[in-house]
């Protein structure tokens, strides 16, 4: 009774994969995203993340948002004859199977117009945007950092 179940049943999922077939929101996996603490009356920060993708294609992250903030903006660094300038860059791709890292000194999420302060040990909800549309919350610990707890 199996036998002749099971070639049927195989075939019925195989032919229905398409429509499962992932957005990027659920082919991107978040690891560790956080965001940097500011002192009252500061309204600029940074979030940080891993994004790794677990898709065949690439995927691209091109906007955030949240409610705690007026703005986000993506921006990287770059070397400006010798002075780390931060810049926007339109999206950042993930190629299938690999992460791209947001991280202090690299690529961030620039948070602007911060409604709240940002204390550590809070929590900060963000929504990431993706190519296709898709989106997928987040939440941010928010973080003491300088530079000390970079060389850990
Ligand atoms: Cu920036």
């Amino acid at each position: 009774m199996f036998k002749q179940l099971f070639p049927g049943l195989l075939l019925g999922l195989t032919l229905a994969m398409p429509a499962f077939a992932g957005t990027a929101a659920d082919d991107i996996q978040v690891i560790d995203p956080w965001a940097r603490e500011v002192p009252p009356g500061l309204t600029t920060s940074a979030g940080f993340l891993g994004m790794k993708n677990t898709g065949d294609k690439e995927h691209k992250l091109v906007a955030a948002e949240s409610a705690n903030t007026g703005m986000i903006e993506l921006h990287t660094h770059i070397n400006d004859n010798g002075v780390m300038r931060m810049r926007p860059v339109e999206n950042i791709p993930v190629a299938p199977g690999s992460t791209a890292t947001l991280q202090p000194g690299g690529l961030h999420l620039m948070l602007m117009m911060i409604k709240k302060p940002l204390k550590a040990g809070e929590k900060m909800a963000i929504t990431l945007v993706f190519e296709d549309g898709s989106k997928k919350d987040i939440e941010a610990e928010v973080r003491h950092f300088s530079m000390e707890n970079m060389k850990h």
